[in-house]
């Protein structure tokens, strides 16, 4: 009886240093997320740029790969897009005006004006290219 209370006690110490160790572990993650925060925003695929001002707007040029109207959603080719440190690539981007995205067709070469939401890009303004 005396060992088996012994070996409890054991074990409430041996959880309390636990215990006290994971504190500590927890403390020093949030400390490394403070710091890399910074890092984390953009999308993955795409080179980190100043992604922490949303308000900018990018400008950036491509080609029509696809519109889904269902989705509200095209599809673009295009090259860099500097205000995010975007290199070229190709995209799905949401359409703001649903008007715009009923004019777009397959093959076409355009220009836009993209803000990042807090979902994604979204493409405020896009015209065609003559
Ligand atoms: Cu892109």
């Amino acid at each position: 009886m005396k060992s088996f209370k012994n070996h409890l006690r054991t074990m409430a110490g041996g959880m309390l240093i636990l215990t006290g160790m994971l504190l500590a572990t927890t403390v020093a993650l949030a400390d490394d997320m403070g710091g890399g925060m910074g890092d984390m925003n953009g999308m993955s695929g795409m080179s980190s740029g100043t992604g922490s001002a949303p308000a900018s707007v990018g400008h950036g040029k491509g080609v029509v790969k696809s519109v889904d109207t269902a989705a509200g959603t095209v599809t673009i080719t295009h090259g860099p897009i500097k205000a995010f440190g975007w290199k070229g690539m190709t995209m799905a981007f949401a359409v703001k005006h649903r008007s715009d995205l009923s004019a777009l067709k397959k093959g076409e070469h355009v220009r836009f004006d993209v803000i990042q939401d807090t979902q994604g890009p979204v493409i405020t303004k896009i015209e065609e290219l003559p």
